[in-house]
């Protein structure tokens, strides 16, 4: 084929190639193609070497002219594609703004954090202080400063996770009186606090018990106080959380660190005092100890036994939220199923 039928065939060809590429790449491989430097059109170049000088002219002319169209198509043919890739990328990540958002759920406090809140809301306002002590807690202050000597054959009821021979996790929240007797002024006042938080037992679990459970302590001290404030405390207590219908009793127990001591019970709230299962067919369900503080406890701590005096009580939230929410089995609280805490949303205050 001679090298006018060449150009001729190729201004066709290339004409075609620019306008089929459909991609950039594409397009790209066509110029590669049609301009490289191993290209059609360079090709012909070379080859006109070998033809007349007449014809290498008029041959040039028509090249430089095929390597211009070539050159302005291509650039048209990028700068359409460039633009249809920008209106199809726009196209698939359009946003519609319009649209309502995801609604996020939240999480619920849990029911006996619930009833904390509402217990510490309860105390503050008949004047109490709210006050934080250590779970890890030293030997000294969960038992020896309690009226707990060594080898003290009460300690076996609460024998507990010890973390080395001198500290454990505590077994009651009742170290925190010691720690805040020790430091209270009472030339400033008279000591009314509160101590939540949590505690820790080798308690076998059941429906009641758990190895690990919320307390809440609390300690008045001041001049003529008596066992007639502590049982009015733990009754409006008892009605604040359970309304005036639950029944309450109290009973003769034995704690070191009280003299006398006595136990709360409420009634059971799944056979109303009849007697089940849950309550281990007694009808009570025990929810506090308490009692006159003990004056070794406050000598303890420095403080003159024969001038003040006072009570404490440690009560169980688990408890009272068991009975105050008839919730079967105290282990609810601590498999963490949320269908389960989700229940107590519209408790939250
Ligand atoms: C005490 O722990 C004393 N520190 C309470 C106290 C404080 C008495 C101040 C006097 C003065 P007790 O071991 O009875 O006492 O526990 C108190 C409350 O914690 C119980 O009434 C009960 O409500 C709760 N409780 C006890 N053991 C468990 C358990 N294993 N699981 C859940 N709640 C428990």
């Amino acid at each position: 084929m001679d090298l006018f039928e060449r150009v001729k065939q190729l201004r066709k060809e290339g004409a075609k190639a620019i306008e089929s590429a459909a991609t950039e790449k594409k397009l790209d491989e066509v110029r590669v193609k049609l301009m490289g430097r191993k290209g059609e059109l360079t090709e012909i170049l070379h080859a006109m070497k070998e033809i007349d000088p007449q014809h290498r002219r008029e041959i040039g002319q028509e090249v430089n002219q095929l390597r211009d169209q070539f050159t302005e198509r291509l650039d048209v043919s990028k700068k359409a594609l460039v633009k249809k890739m920008v209106e199809q990328r726009l196209e698939n990540e359009r946003l519609d703004v319009t649209l309502p958002g995801r609604p996020v759920s939240l999480g619920t406090k849990h029911v006996v954090r619930i009833l904390q809140d509402d217990l510490e809301r309860f105390f503050i306002g008949m004047g109490y202080q709210v006050v934080q002590g250590p779970e890890i807690e030293s030997e000294h202050y969960n038992f020896e400063m309690l009226n707990l000597p060594k080898d003290h054959p009460a300690r076996d009821m609460q024998a507990t996770f010890y973390i080395d021979d001198d500290h454990l996790l505590r077994s009651q929240t009742s170290p925190v009186q010691a720690r805040t007797l020790e430091k209270h002024d009472f030339k400033k006042g008279p000591l009314k606090m509160i101590s939540p938080g949590k505690v820790y037992r080798r308690d076998d679990d059941d429906a009641t018990h758990s190895h690990q459970f919320a307390q809440m302590e609390g300690l008045v001290v001041d001049r003529h106080i008596t066992m007639g404030d502590l049982k009015g405390t733990l009754e409006s207590v008892a009605k604040h959380v359970f309304g005036q219908d639950r029944e309450t009793r109290l009973r003769p127990s034995y704690f070191p660190f009280t003299e006398p001591s006595v136990e709360m019970d409420v009634s059971c709230f799944n056979c109303d005092g009849k007697g089940c299962a849950v309550c281990k067919y007694t009808g009570w369900i025990e929810v506090l100890g308490a009692g006159m503080v003990h004056p070794n406890v406050l000598e303890n701590a420095g403080i003159d036994s024969n001038i003040y005096g006072g009570f404490a009580f440690g009560l169980g939230l688990d408890r009272f939220a068991i009975l105050k929410y008839g919730v079967g089995d105290i282990r609810d609280f601590y498999t963490n199923d949320v269908r389960f805490l989700e229940q107590f949303r519209q408790e939250e205050n």
